[in-house]
């Protein structure tokens, strides 16, 4: 039987935490909430499973208290949950909602009365429908205007968040939404993929200058990380999985520790960057106070003439898949933070931000039994347990994600909470995982 008694073994002042994101779960129906690109981009058909869309989510607007007390009774210490940019300014910019600010205040203040740290990002995909037609992320004013969306969190809040973090999965909002075209907007070009790869690195130093100019100090980035292997030894297998690697990975290392980019792909990219990309770089290297990794699973690379730009595609291995069809490595998390402790973000202390998985829960008797997810979680707390005993300063771990929600363009086909929710009436039933986390977190049985 799977169980997370490894959580025991952990260092008194190691955060437990879990995570979740305001589209995925506040249900942007609810007050007074302007559209994101999300919104658009799951009307059309064929972009998400059966059409659907944030619009009722969770209904964690409605609910939020609740969602909070299954968080502090399961003995967690912190909560990372994410702004919505529509929700608090409409239309990107401009008019504020009242209603989406009273509502921040009030999670803010309850996530506090839980005795639970806030670990806030600022941009977790909810990029407001206003600005598509001007571009948006491909647009450089698009930078400046998340860096006063960021001014108006600073003032209204920045006293009562424990940790901020500007950009949730930079990679995500780039090459997987303009090149892949998987997630809103849905662009398929070079150019779009390329851009938006640099604009969102730019938006990310807008928004950390800012945060400065409060005279903030606990702020970060959340880097989605993948593991890449080839399929083969041969040198050309070779060239193309470290290029994978660099675009994966190393794009953001570099950058954000180095002040440059990675050299086989700046050399593919170079034709479609910005003007005067270099002189951003310095920009985007501004020291941090932490930095947030999101890991989940492996890709094998494979050289592939079909894909003319980048000359490789990912393929499958032979592991055991989770529902997303994703291996489970645990190992590729051990190896990514250590490359990634040592070569750039050294004495920085490092956060898994998440990390979880997707799993056919099925409700019987009342009860999840998800056993799976229990040796998910506790197969990568012992790569956790591992790194800390070598002195990397790895300080937190945050599940993904407290409820099952929108899970982007698979809507909510695919499961990844501790926490079931019934998407017929709302209800939340605390699966096996939630209460195993619970025995282990307050040494309580439930
Ligand atoms: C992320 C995603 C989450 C996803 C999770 C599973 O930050 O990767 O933001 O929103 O739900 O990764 O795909």
């Amino acid at each position: 039987m799977p169980d997370l008694k490894i959580i025991k073994d952990f260092p008194d002042d190691f955060t437990f935490g879990v995570a979740t994101s305001s589209y995925q779960i506040e249900g942007n129906s609810f007050g007074n909430s302007g559209l994101s690109h999300w919104d658009c981009f799951s009307k059309i058909k064929g972009n998400v499973y059966n059409n659907e869309s944030g619009k009722i989510a969770c209904a964690h607007i409605l609910n939020y208290k609740e969602d909070i007390k299954l968080i502090s009774e399961a003995g967690f210490s912190a909560y990372r949950f994410s702004f919505s940019w529509p929700r608090i300014l409409p239309d990107g910019k401009g008019r504020i909602n009242q209603d989406g600010i009273s509502f921040y205040d009030k999670l803010i203040d309850e996530i506090l009365e839980n005795n639970l740290k806030t670990f806030s990002t600022l941009y977790h995909w909810d990029l407001p429908k206003n600005f598509m037609s001007q571009g948006g992320w491909k647009n450089r004013d698009t930078t400046k205007w998340f860096a006063d969306f960021t001014d108006v969190i600073m003032r209204n809040f920045s006293d009562r968040l424990h940790s901020i973090a500007t950009i949730n999965e930079p990679w995500c909002v780039s090459w997987l939404s303009h090149y892949l075209g998987e997630h809103a907007p849905g662009e398929v070009t070079i150019e779009a993929g390329v851009k938006t790869m640099h604009m969102i690195l730019v938006a990310h130093a807008e928004a950390l200058q800012v945060i400065r100019s409060h005279n903030y100090k606990n702020v970060g980035i959340v880097l989605n990380k993948q593991f890449v292997q080839p399929f083969d030894e041969k040198s050309e297998t070779l060239k193309v999985t470290n290029l994978a690697d660099e675009i994966h990975n190393l794009w953001f290392d570099e950058a954000i520790f180095k002040g440059s980019y990675p050299t086989q792909t700046i050399k593919l990219f170079s034709k479609y960057m910005p003007d005067n990309f270099e002189e951003d770089l310095k920009f985007i290297s501004q020291p941090l106070d932490w930095v947030g990794v999101n890991y989940y699973t492996r890709s094998i690379i494979k050289v592939d003439k079909s894909e003319t730009f980048l000359g490789y595609k990912s393929v499958k291995g032979d592991l055991i898949v989770t529902d997303m069809g994703w291996e489970v490595f645990p190992e590729g998390l051990k190896n990514l933070i250590e490359r990634l402790h040592n070569k750039y973000s050294k004495n920085v202390p490092i956060f898994i931000t998440e990390n979880g998985m997707a799993n056919r829960d099925c409700l019987k008797n009342g009860k999840i039994n998800d056993f799976e997810r229990i040796k998910f979680y506790s197969d990568h707390l012992k790569q956790c347990k591992n790194l800390i005993e070598n002195d990397i300063p790895l300080k937190g771990y945050f599940a993904w994600s407290l409820l099952d929600n929108f899970e982007w363009a698979y809507g909510y086909s695919k499961r990844f909470g501790i926490v079931y929710v019934d998407f017929d009436n709302l209800e939340r039933i605390p699966k096996l995982s939630w209460k195993e986390f619970k025995k282990n977190l307050t040494n309580k049985e439930n």
